[in-house]
């Protein structure tokens, strides 16, 4: 596995020289963020975020985001001219070296959360989720922390209009005709395509949402049996239905997992939940039998620590400050340390951790 670390680019308030000093870690996932959802990255914008990151000795192998445009989910008749974008996107990508795009299928909103700092008993805060407050809010005069609101209240409602009785299966079949449509550039640059699950994985305001569950993934490989159509395994948005079993989730998707978001949850209620440090006893997901069953399962991917309460003073960008992400980096080295060791032990295989920095 290699071990990243998301980075917000050249506005990211921690700089990319902090980063390499994170024991272990091989890279930066990162994307283009200052051009219009639906349009071509340039391959100058790529290579110039590519050579920010090597020249501190950091890969740039993964992106997260290539967000896909909303009338490719909503199969409008200007979608295939935004796939042809996307797929140009993929070429220029594949040129750069890149070799995994997440991306998301969620209609108009991304993560939701309903409280940015709540304050844990140790002094730190983190991020949380009240499915009865978030129940409560109008979807049309919505102002959820940390939600970007790039939409006027305009284009919002007209969005949601063209959403309304939108079924589940016709937002798969325009998941589907969108893979179809970018899959060959794809093969062409060599590039995982990795479907990050809705978070929190249930319908929201009416909207349908379709990676939610070990269902989701069965229907999804079927449809698209192309290797390159692959996941984002994330433990923080998955777990968080007690319907999923995380540790089989993991046996059974790490041969399609090509990037794992790796994130600790703790349940405050039926849905309610509050994340907390990634270690297994701060919460209620247990991080050792999911890294042991991607690690036994034959996953080679990357991997990243995912968001992060705000520690010792710092006031970071909710879930993405640097002390807590490099502590939960760290214990997830260690995590694939021992998984990876001990499966050498048992079947005599000489993979392991793949080289670091350290190693040049
Ligand atoms: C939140 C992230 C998501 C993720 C996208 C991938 O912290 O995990 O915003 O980047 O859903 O497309």
């Amino acid at each position: 596995m290699k071990m990243t670390f998301r980075w917000y680019g050249e506005g990211d308030s921690i700089p990319l020289s902090f980063i390499r000093q994170i024991p272990g870690m091989t890279g930066v996932v990162t994307a283009v963020y200052d051009i219009p959802v639906g349009e071509v990255w340039p391959l100058e914008k790529i290579l110039r975020l590519r050579s920010l990151c090597q020249a501190q000795g950091l890969e740039m192998e993964v992106i997260e985001s290539v967000p896909v445009h909303e009338d490719i989910k909503l199969g409008c008749p200007t979608r295939d001219r935004y796939i042809e974008n996307y797929a140009k996107t993929i070429e220029n990508l594949g040129q750069a070296g890149v070799r995994c795009v997440c991306y998301n299928f969620m209609p108009v909103f991304d993560w939701l959360r309903t409280d940015l700092h709540t304050p844990r008993p140790d002094g730190s805060n983190a991020l949380s989720y009240c499915h009865e407050a978030l129940m409560g809010l109008d979807p049309h005069d919505l102002h959820l922390p940390g939600w970007d609101e790039s939409y006027t209240q305009d284009q919002l409602e007209a969005l949601l209009q063209a959403y309304s009785g939108m079924s589940h299966e016709t937002l798969f079949d325009n998941l589907v005709y969108f893979l179809n449509g970018i899959l060959p550039a794809c093969d062409r640059a060599n590039i995982h395509m990795a479907i990050h699950p809705d978070d929190p994985p249930w319908d929201m305001f009416g909207l349908p949402r379709i990676i939610t569950g070990p269902d989701s993934y069965r229907r999804l490989f079927e449809a698209v049996p192309n290797p390159h159509n692959g996941i984002t395994l994330c433990t923080g948005s998955l777990g968080a239905s007690r319907d999923n079993d995380m540790v089989a989730m993991a046996a059974s998707l790490a041969s399609r997992t090509y990037f794992a978001h790796l994130r600790q949850i703790r349940f405050s209620g039926e849905r309610d939940f509050c994340e907390c440090g990634h270690q297994t006893r701060e919460g209620s997901l247990d991080m050792y039998g999911i890294v042991k069953a991607l690690v036994d399962h034959g996953f080679d991917g990357y991997v990243r620590p995912d968001h992060g309460r705000n520690i010792w003073g710092e006031d970071g960008k909710p879930g993405y400050g640097l002390y807590d992400r490099a502590l939960g980096a760290c214990y997830l080295t260690g995590l694939f340390e021992a998984a990876e060791a001990e499966r050498a032990g048992r079947t005599g295989s000489t993979r392991g951790t793949r080289s670091t920095l350290g190693s040049s």
